[in-house]
């Protein structure tokens, strides 16, 4: 053990599919956060924490930064403010294939009056070059605290961002107990599961139309009984879901049940409903229902 303990939060933040909730992930070592290829699969900011011996570090994994289109977006965008004000530490996470993408987002986020750190994240994907440039078009004239560069996806550079960010922590006691990963509760992350089987099986607006909702949550000796609705907000997308006899709808549940059971170590009976909520993401009342605001 080595000398002064080490705490605080760092806000990972970028636009969507930058692969931050990729990297809250490979950092945790376990599949707290779901991400997809599509964009905007995160809506909550996500806790995420690491620690060791002599330092505690709360990650807030966050939505993914766009002009919002509709109240549920707008909610999202106050989630990574929020996140963005409580953080210690800032980490700009951008792809660095489109570091001209990252620069509205680097101009607020260096605005905010903290340290920022920018990771050049999916290096695996890039040609040295093209790294090379996306540092000079993002650094040139910008004040970042460091610059660092990784893939969240092979794990490389993320021992050393662990390391560059842990140095920039003030001294303090742990929040959490060092074996705790999280702070939700186990059917926020069941919801989550069944939502990342949505945005990977079906197409164009309807993840994005989705929401899901734990009814129920009977733990059993050796199975879990948990039964989800689904929420839609057109009637039209009720019988998509469901698709021909309920085959795209069962598909979606073996698939959901599976990663459920991965992630709590045990059997699972899932059952899935479908339910229409006219145009629930314009609603605050439906959004507070789901748990996307306070
Ligand atoms: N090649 C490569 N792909 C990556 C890397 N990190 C993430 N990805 C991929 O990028 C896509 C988006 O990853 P996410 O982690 O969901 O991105 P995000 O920033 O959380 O996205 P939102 O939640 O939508 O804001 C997924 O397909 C990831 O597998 C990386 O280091 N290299
Ligand atoms: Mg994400």
């Amino acid at each position: 053990m080595s000398g002064t303990h080490r705490s605080g939060y760092v806000a990972i933040v970028g636009r969507p599919n930058a692969g931050k909730s990729t990297l809250l992930n490979a950092i945790l070592g376990t599949k707290l956060a779901i991400a997809t290829h599509k964009a905007q699969t995160t809506r909550h900011r996500i806790l995420g924490i690491h620690s060791d011996d002599d330092s505690q570090i709360c990650f807030l994994d966050t939505p993914g930064v766009i002009e919002p289109r509709y109240r549920l977006q707008e909610v999202m965008m106050g989630t990574v403010r929020a996140a963005t004000a409580d953080a210690d530490l800032i980490l700009h996470l951008v792809d660095v294939r489109y570091p001209d993408d990252a620069v509205p987002v680097r101009d607020t986020l260096l605005n905010a009056g903290k340290a920022v750190i920018l990771g050049l994240n999916k290096t695996d994907a890039a040609e040295p070059d093209t790294i090379a440039r996306a540092e000079t078009r993002l650094t040139d004239g910008a004040r970042y605290a460091a610059v660092h560069r990784l893939s969240a996806r092979t794990g490389e550079g993320v021992p050393e961002l662990l390391a560059l960010l842990k140095t920039r922590l003030l001294p303090g006691p742990a929040f959490y107990p060092k074996d705790q990963l999280s702070e939700h509760p186990e059917r926020f992350f069941v919801a989550e599961l069944v939502r990342e089987q949505i945005f990977l099986q079906y197409q164009e607006e309807i993840p994005y139309s989705c929401a899901v909702e734990i009814l129920e949550y009977k733990e059993g000796e050796d199975i879990d009984h948990i039964m989800a609705d689904i929420i839609v907000a057109r009637d039209s997308q009720k019988g998509i879901l469901i698709g021909k006899k309920g085959s795209a709808l069962k598909k979606l549940g073996t698939a959901a049940r599976a990663q459920i059971e991965a992630f709590i170590d045990k059997r699972v009976h899932l059952q899935l409903f479908v339910k229409v909520r006219d145009n629930w993401r314009d609603k605050d009342a439906h959004l507070r229902g789901f748990g996307y605001m306070e």
